[in-house]
């Protein structure tokens, strides 16, 4: 086939298509396959009379347009996404039979999509939110789809309660706002009657829910599933995805002024580090137990708001994610594509967690109304990557031409020599491991909770003890900042009745920041316990906050007479430690540097303040640097790098401008010879200097 003939076949629609002439190759057509003659004139009755109802040319293209959009998902509508492959590192036949965890080496295509929870498919990346983190696994025995979040507990035990939840998480019903926002007083209304949530809400108001880019954050399954090997033997498993990137996570001033200067700043830098080679990678590991060490917990591992922290059972890496493909086309996958944590393969199975179980039913409802028909399968980004044959025929929108005269099951159609169909296979198909129901052996049907799932403090305290002090501080404030958008004080007084159960001092810290006196604890299910502190937990000076400027930006600001030769080795130096370097200057056409050549800007001062890097060098002459004054842009521009604890590098004539934007010295404030390697971190130490938390 020529390339002509194919660019036909994919507008077309794939099926048997006529020889094409080369007048017709590149045709622009009608959706019937009319060549079209003019596409910027409707038919009208002489050149100023009206238009004719008969121009079907207009009427075609208006009506597809009209129906262009699809109801966009009830939570996680805005979201990136893109194609890539898992490796898996050794077998894992011992545990499971599912095909993908057999063969070390073996590659499995999929497709992940990342999200945030509560804004419309219009809003910004960087809300103060969770993601979504769900990925579809093509398999060889069909998709397995493990739809996570960076955060590994959940607000709510039981599914009923999710409708609630999310009513009240998303712009309140009368006034219509705000938008992605948790700051108002449904959403703490909610919450604070929900003592559940307080594990939850610890890691939403850390810097969790603050991902630099989705590259730098960690994904979790949260529930436990089973894993099944080919004895029926059944394991206990939490999965887990952690960033070859290393953690990092924006500051809340940082992300708020990320969002006014580029709402898509997340889904940019995941597109331009696929398009520059710099494949983001996560590696998938799994807590694997039996039922024996399940009892031996202080706490349900059916129970989504719990986990099980790494000191207590070490996370085996198992594999890896590479995303090295960006869609072709945002609607036709990233929008289109349908998880559903139901579709599981032979070797993976549900445990009774019953958030999970609500799911379960949940997505497959969800987008018969998204994507309008029960054959939203057959659209090719949720088809599975193996045969698909049964007999669940018609419906709107049926792709496919199913042939032979059966369509149920038995027949025996086959005995007359005629197609009779796929038959179930016993041995190879789906089974359900065959669990003992519950501790209740009566199975009574009760509309309640297990006693073991009433201690809603002890993960959270010692989630608030194991970060660093800097990221409690950022917690605090964050509850003081959220609960100050709160109107209704008696929300704001019930809230604090929880913290004291999670930590007196925290409590104290939100109190005073309120203004507020603290009142008593909230009655409490069960005694709150002191569990051993984890380390993983944290971002902050933690193992997997690396110092590194892989994969990280660096903004050069320069202006007329700044040293060409300063730019070259800054330029050769980020690109050796595997940094990207963006140039900025007042004008994006670029400054005349000394020497007379003109440099091209990446950026335009006004239009990439740094807060879309990650940390700047500062290379101006005196002329650039007295031109700079005079600008708000640029001395903003240094005060929030300064206020953002990035590294500062610059020349000493940059250094009139450092001084108006309030910069003092430090060990990150360094001159260009030392700035590439100071620029591999932020200055936790400068925070308390540059801003007042709670
Ligand atoms: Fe979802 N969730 N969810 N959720 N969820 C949806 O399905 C739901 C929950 C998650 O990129 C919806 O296709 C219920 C936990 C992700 O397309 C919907 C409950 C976790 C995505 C739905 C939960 C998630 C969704 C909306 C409580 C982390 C985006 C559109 C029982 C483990 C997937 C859609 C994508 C999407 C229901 C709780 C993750 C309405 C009922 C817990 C990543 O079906």
């Amino acid at each position: 086939m020529t390339k002509k003939h194919k660019l036909v076949n994919e507008i077309g629609n794939g099926g048997e298509t006529h020889q094409t002439t080369d007048e017709s190759a590149g045709a622009l057509t009608t959706n019937q396959g009319i060549r079209v003659s003019d596409n910027q004139n409707q038919l009208k009755s002489g050149d100023r009379g009206p238009v004719l109802l008969e121009d079907f040319v207009l009427r075609e293209k208006i009506f597809h347009f009209d129906h262009e959009r699809i109801p966009e998902r009830i939570v996680h509508a805005r979201g990136t996404a893109a194609h890539g492959f898992f490796e898996l590192y050794e077998s894992l036949s011992d545990i499971t039979k599912a095909d993908l965890f057999q063969r070390a080496g073996e590659k499995t295509p999929l497709f992940t999509r990342f999200s945030t929870v509560a804004g419309g498919a219009g809003s910004v990346d960087t809300p103060r939110d969770v993601r979504g983190f769900a990925v579809k696994f093509y398999t060889k025995e069909g998709n397995w789809d493990l739809v996570g979040n960076n955060i590994p507990v959940f607000f709510i035990q039981d599914a009923i309660k999710f409708p609630d939840l999310i009513h009240a998480a998303k712009m309140e019903a009368d006034r219509g706002y705000p938008q992605a926002a948790t700051a108002h007083d449904t959403f703490w209304d909610f919450i604070s009657l929900m003592p559940e949530a307080t594990h939850m809400i610890m890691w939403a108001m850390s810097d969790r829910t603050l991902p630099r880019t989705l590259r730098t954050m960690e994904g979790f399954g949260i529930h436990t599933f089973r894993l099944v090997n080919a004895e029926g033997k059944s394991t206990f498993v939490k999965f887990h995805w952690k960033p070859k990137q290393g953690l990092a996570s924006s500051l809340w001033d940082e992300a708020v002024k990320v969002a006014g200067a580029d709402p898509d700043f997340q889904r940019r830098d995941l597109f331009e580090a696929i398009e520059r080679g710099d494949y983001p990678e996560w590696e998938l590991g799994i807590q694997a137990f039996d039922q024996a060490f399940a009892d031996s917990l202080p706490y349900d591992v059916l129970d989504p708001t719990k986990i099980i922290p790494e000191g207590v059972l070490p996370v085996r890496l198992i594999g890896r994610m590479v995303l090295d493909r960006y869609p072709d086309n945002f609607f036709a996958e990233t929008e289109q594509v349908a998880f559903c944590p139901a579709n599981i393969v032979p070797g993976v199975d549900f445990s009774n967690d019953p958030l999970l179980q609500g799911r379960l039913f949940s997505y497959l409802d969800t987008q018969k109304s998204r994507l309008g028909t029960a054959n939203f399968h057959q659209i090719p980004i949720n088809a599975p990557k193996c045969p698909v044959m049964n007999f669940q025929r018609d419906g709107q929108m049926q792709m496919l031409q199913p042939k032979g005269r059966a369509n149920y099951e038995p027949n025996s159609l086959a005995d007359n020599g005629e197609n009779g169909g796929p038959r179930e296979c016993p041995a190879s198909g789906f089974t359900t491991f065959p669990s003992a129901e519950g501790h209740n052996e009566q199975g009574d049907k009760l509309r309640i909770r297990p006693a073991s799932f009433a201690d809603h403090y002890s993960q959270a305290r010692m989630f608030f003890r194991s970060i660093d002090p800097a990221e409690q501080a950022h917690l605090a404030s964050a509850l003081v900042f959220e609960l100050s958008k709160v109107a209704v004080e008696a929300i704001r007084l019930r809230m604090l009745g929880n913290l004291v159960n999670v930590d007196q001092e925290l409590a104290q810290r939100v109190a005073d920041g309120l203004a507020m006196t603290l009142p008593k604890a909230n009655p409490a299910a069960v005694e709150v316990q002191d569990f051993d502190l984890s380390p993983a937990l944290r971002i902050v000076k933690g193992d997997r906050e690396p110092a590194t400027l892989k994969g990280r930006t660096v903004g050069i600001l320069i202006a007329d007479g700044s040293e060409p030769s300063a730019v070259d080795t800054l330029l050769e130096q980020i690109k050796a430690e595997g940094g990207v370097a963006k140039i900025i200057a007042p004008k994006v056409g670029g400054a005349k540097m000394k020497g007379g050549a003109i440099l091209k800007a990446d950026g335009q001062l006004a239009g990439t303040p740094s807060v879309m890097v990650d940390a700047i060098a500062v290379v101006l002459s005196d002329v650039g640097c007295d031109m700079l004054l005079k600008d708000s842009a640029a001395v903003q521009f240094v005060m929030d790098a300064f206020g953002h604890l990035k590294a500062i590098g610059h020349t000493a004539e940059a250094k009139p401008l450092l001084d108006k934007a309030g910069v003092q010295a430090d060990e990150g404030v360094v001159s260009l010879d030392a700035f590439v390697a100071a620029a591999a971190q932020r200055y936790w130490d400068r925070e308390p200097k540059v801003r007042t938390l709670a």
